[in-house]
């Protein structure tokens, strides 16, 4: 259903271009949707940095539902990975809260340099993430209003620029981009509905259908008081419905069921009809985990 174009080559060089960096970092920072945890993570990341520390950002925490919330944190936490959710855009703490997890996670590491008589330096962290997962804003909370780019670090092959977040912590300022598992049908359907898929390749309507669906599965008060749509209320009326309700209709009174798509879309999308997870922690099998 969802047909997403990509391009093999250019999804190598991507992948090359991440590996080349990785060995530069000394932990990754993996930025994820919080409305779809599982879905908007990155399948290679898991053999690529596979020893390295991992904190996994659940991002846009504020329109997601807190308690799915707090159960994929204590699922997806590990011995090597620790998981925050913040909402980026307006959480003040959201920089020290991950320096302090980066301090956290690389503290073997830091011992083990001061045990072999090394001064620790600042360690090393790349964003990583699939497109629109928030890397860029992420960047930016931590990198702060003060802080200098600084110079290619000796023993990195590459010329990097760093990003010098704080005395401890180093960030990669090109944020690694890679793709989300397409293979599987509803990875790619939840991925649309978040809008990190292009939306001109999208069936929308179909889209917006499944939304609907995923939405009355678990917030079934939601459809009913936004659009009067209930529990028995048949998939194939739903656009119908939400045009009726938001008053989008064509000039012979017809519903416009286009416009109904992307209204509702959009109302989902940026909050309006509540904190919502579409990708719950009960539902998806234990070795899902990643
Ligand atoms: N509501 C909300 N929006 C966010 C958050 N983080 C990022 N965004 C928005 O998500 C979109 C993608 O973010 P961006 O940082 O550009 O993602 P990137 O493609 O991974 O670099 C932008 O419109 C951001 O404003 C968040 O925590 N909450
Ligand atoms: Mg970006």
């Amino acid at each position: 259903m969802v047909n997403i174009q990509w391009y093999p080559g250019h999804m190598e060089k991507a992948r090359r271009d991440m590996q080349d960096s990785l060995k530069a970092v000394d932990m990754i920072i993996e930025v994820r949707d919080a409305r779809i945890p599982l879905a908007s993570a990155n399948p290679m990341l898991d053999q690529m940095a596979k020893d390295k520390p991992r904190l996994i950002v659940l991002s846009k925490a504020d329109l997601a539902d807190p308690d799915e919330t707090e159960k994929w944190i204590k699922r997806l936490s590990g011995d090597n990975a620790m998981v925050l959710a913040l909402d980026m855009q307006h959480d003040k703490s959201a920089r020290k809260q991950v320096i302090d997890a980066a301090g956290k996670l690389t503290e073997a590491r830091r011992n083990r340099m001061i045990a072999r008589g090394i001064r620790p330096r600042a360690m090393r962290a790349m964003a990583c993430g699939i497109p629109n997962s928030g890397k860029s804003t992420l960047i930016n909370r931590i990198a702060g209003k003060n802080t200098a780019k600084t110079a290619d670090k000796p023993g990195v092959t590459r010329s990097l620029t760093w990003i010098h977040a704080d005395k401890t912590l180093d960030l990669l300022d090109t944020p690694g981009v890679l793709w989300p598992k397409f293979d599987d049908q509803k990875t790619g359907q939840y991925l649309a509905v978040t809008g990190a898929i292009n939306e001109d390749i999208l069936n929308l309507k179909e889209i917006a259908v499944f939304a609907a669906d995923t939405v009355r599965s678990h917030y079934p008060q939601t459809l009913k008081d936004e659009y009067g749509i209930e529990e028995d209320t048949p998939s194939e009326k739903y656009l119908e419905m939400i045009a009726q309700k938001r008053r989008l209709l064509k000039e012979n009174g017809i519903p416009d069921e286009e416009r109904a798509a992307v209204v509702f879309l959009h109302e989902l999308r940026r909050g309006a009809l509540g904190r919502i997870t579409l990708e719950r922690c009960d539902e998806e099998a234990e070795d899902l985990q990643q």
